[in-house]
């Protein structure tokens, strides 16, 4: 098998809760460090434009969004479960939840403490994409209503661990516990002593988070975009052809030039579509740097419609 890559930065929570997913299941990978905003002139050819962080590269496959990228990389074996077996569905509804609760609040508390830290680049980039004034002077005066958001949803968090448990679904760590952990770990890294004592709920939360902690990112060696452009360029991209009845009752068919949008925030990224299935959109995307490749997505949290034809 073609080496795991991760394209990421540092600072990206989603792409810790990937680097600690990696550690968990003891998996090796290489490590391609992206800037923190666009443009990305080495990485877009190779995604058609997707512009959300992290992405896993293996060969001409390329997985979008961590809700996939997870479930790839227990796929590829090694220690531990990120998907215990039973608890499978649990363990994806658990972390929608608490990502979709916490992670967006989490992210705008923490900014608001952090003048003179944030280029001006990164706000006017970032604020057509989630809508939202990045800028550490307008999200302060906000900071009590992003503490309550996230207060609320971590008393939820702090309700399953408060029995005693080492981790959110028992005994061993799970990729529920990574969604619950990126949030307050870039809160905790980077808004300072003030926000983490801001974030309720220490007794409780302190010794579950240095658990995960101690997960670690795994084995890894840096990589430079070109050799990742390399290795695309020098694989063939599979030929997936999962079908869903689903796709049937959206007049939607195999080879059908589709755009596949997160459903939250993000652009539109267009291809031809090669596989539907009920966890999962493959759409073949072709670039002249590159060739072909293979986007995947998971479905939930994507929209797929007929493409416009000028798109
Ligand atoms: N649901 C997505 C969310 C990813 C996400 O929002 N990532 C942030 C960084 S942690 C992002 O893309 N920010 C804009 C960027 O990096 O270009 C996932 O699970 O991968």
């Amino acid at each position: 098998m073609s080496e795991v890559i991760l394209h990421h930065y540092q600072l990206s929570p989603y792409s810790e809760k990937t680097r600690l997913a990696l550690g968990l299941k003891g998996q090796g990978w290489r490590s391609v460090e992206i800037p923190i905003w666009t443009p990305r002139p080495k990485l877009t050819p190779m995604t058609g434009g997707y512009r959300r962080t992290p992405i896993l590269q293996i060969g001409a496959e390329f997985y979008c969004d961590t809700l996939l990228i997870l479930r790839v990389i227990e796929k590829l074996g090694g220690s531990g479960a990120l998907y215990p077996k039973g608890q499978e569905g649990l363990a994806k509804a658990f972390g929608w939840w608490i990502e979709k609760g916490s992670f967006m609040n989490a992210v705008c508390l923490t900014i608001g403490n952090m003048s003179g830290k944030i280029p001006q680049e990164l706000v006017d980039e970032r604020r057509p994409l989630f809508r939202v004034n990045l800028d550490p002077q307008a999200l302060l005066p906000k900071r009590a209503i992003y503490l309550q958001r996230l207060n609320a949803h971590l008393a939820w968090l702090a309700e399953v661990l408060a029995d005693g448990r080492e981790f959110a679904l028992g005994s061993d760590p799970s990729a529920a516990d990574l969604s619950a952990y990126h949030p307050i770990w870039f809160a905790r890294q980077n808004g300072g002593p003030e926000i983490a004592e801001l974030i309720a709920f220490s007794g409780l939360v302190d010794p579950w988070y240095a658990r995960v902690a101690a997960l670690g990112h795994g084995k890894h060696t840096d990589m430079t975009p070109d050799e990742a452009i390399e290795i695309a360029r020098a694989h063939q991209p599979n030929d997936p052809d999962g079908w869903s009845s689903e796709a049937k009752n959206v007049g939607i068919r195999r080879g059908d030039r589709v755009s596949v949008t997160p459903d939250d925030y993000g652009n539109p990224v267009h291809g031809s579509l090669l596989a539907w299935t009920a966890d999962e959109i493959v759409i073949r995307h072709e670039d002249p740097s590159v060739g072909k490749v293979n986007l995947h997505f998971p479905r939930v949290g994507f929209d797929v419609a007929l493409a416009e034809e000028a798109a």
